[in-house]
């Protein structure tokens, strides 16, 4: 028996795909490191998300039909909206720069918007459900995917080719996707906060940070104290998800040099504010908890009395304002992904 043939179907599913693909690749550049090797994820995400562009033409030809039905859109309709909007905002973040609107950036609607997907394509799915069938598996899919994938490859390079041709904003960009903002300038580096953090004053005289090792009692560590060890000087690149990055000097103690004998699986890194990301253990040597920056004190919108420099990894692990540092057992990757707060 021959199910009825149901053009479209095999579109439908390329959609689902590269959907998922989307948001995993685009989830993996903002989790794995911040060197301008990142390229490789960025490349393959921009590749992926453009091959949604490459399908509408068969897609239309679905919708078409679909809309001709009497059955609510208003889903579907969102649905496409949502993606739209996320494709047109993370195509303008990657070519025009790193454009704001009232506070909001092309990279924050990007995200946003593809965030909103998540439901409204679960939503469209869960009412018109496409089967799988043993014949996806064929060399015709193969094929096809194949074609695809060359689509997108090619829409992909059109993009970069026009950015770098006509000299955009967006042939400068670092491989994190990130634009450069205040480089050696503090004060023109943007103060940006993951969430909802906000930032504390405090009074470096009355600050003490406290060191947790195992089977130790608590050590404190006077202000005075961690600039007098600041015995580390180190350029690194704060890369932010937002979609910045900055190259500063900064200055501080050496979290190996800090913790004396470095043994457990982590080290947690607390701010004042609540604010926690664990880190292996065997990176002490490259962290560094810093009072110093450009030859001067760090602002407090940029962490004062002191931050975590955690050189080759995302702006979410650099904790300004350190309340605390632990040396624990649990394993680093014990945490969420990304902070929640
Ligand atoms: C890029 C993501 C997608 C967009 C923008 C989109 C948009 C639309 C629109 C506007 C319609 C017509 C309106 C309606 O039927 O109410 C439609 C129909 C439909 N979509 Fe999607 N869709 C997407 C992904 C998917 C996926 C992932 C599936 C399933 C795996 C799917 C399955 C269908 C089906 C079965 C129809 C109805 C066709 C018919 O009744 O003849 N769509 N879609
Ligand atoms: C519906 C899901 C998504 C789609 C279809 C999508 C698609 C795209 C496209 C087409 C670009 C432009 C690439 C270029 O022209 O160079 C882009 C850029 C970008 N997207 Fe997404 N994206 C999605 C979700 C996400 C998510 C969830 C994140 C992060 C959590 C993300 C982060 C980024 C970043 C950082 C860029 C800039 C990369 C660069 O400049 O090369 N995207 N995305
Ligand atoms: N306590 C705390 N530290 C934090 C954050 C935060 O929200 N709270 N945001 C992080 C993020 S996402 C980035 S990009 C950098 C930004 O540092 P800056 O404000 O000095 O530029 O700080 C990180 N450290
Ligand atoms: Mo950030």
């Amino acid at each position: 028996m021959s199910s009825p043939r149901r053009p479209g179907r095999r579109t439908n599913l390329a959609l689902l795909v590269l959907l998922a693909a989307s948001f995993a690749t685009g989830w993996l550049a903002f989790g794995v490191g911040a060197s301008p090797a990142l390229a490789v994820v960025t490349t393959l995400h921009g590749v992926i998300g453009l091959g949604l562009v490459v399908l509408v033409p068969w897609k239309s030809v679905v919708a078409r039909r679909g809309l001709r039905r009497n059955r609510p859109h208003l889903g579907a309709l969102t649905l496409a909206s949502l993606i739209v909007a996320s494709l047109v905002a993370g195509v303008a973040h990657a070519t025009l720069g790193p454009l704001d609107v009232a506070g909001i950036s092309a990279l924050d609607v990007h995200v946003g918007a593809a965030f909103l997907v998540v439901p409204a394509v679960a939503l469209h799915v869960a009412q018109r459900p496409q089967r799988l069938r043993r014949t996806d598996l064929s060399r015709r899919t193969a094929l096809q995917s194949l074609g695809l994938a060359g689509g997108a490859t090619i829409a992909y390079a059109a993009v970069e080719t026009v950015s770098s041709v006509a000299r955009l904003p967006g042939s400068g960009r670092r491989g994190t996707g990130s634009y450069e903002a205040g480089s050696g300038q503090p004060s023109r580096m943007p103060v940006t906060q993951w969430f909802t953090d906000d930032v504390p004053d405090l009074d470096p005289a009355s600050y003490a940070l406290t060191v947790h090792l195992p089977e130790r009692h608590p050590r404190r560590v006077t202000y005075s104290e961690l600039v007098a060890a600041a015995d580390t000087d180190v350029r690194a690149v704060l890369d932010c998800t937002g979609g910045w990055w900055a190259e500063q000097e900064w200055r501080g103690v050496r979290l190996d040099r800090l913790l004396g004998e470095v043994e457990g699986e982590s080290i947690v890194v607390r701010s004042v504010t609540g604010y926690t990301r664990r880190l292996p253990a065997a990176d002490a040597p490259r962290l560094v908890l810093a009072t110093y920056v450009a030859g001067a004190p760090l602002s407090a919108g940029h962490g004062a009395p002191v931050r975590l420099v955690a050189p080759g990894r995302r702006g979410f692990w650099w904790v300004k304002w350190v309340a605390q540092v632990s040396l624990d057992d649990e394993p680093w990757w014990l945490q969420p992904p990304f902070p929640l707060q």
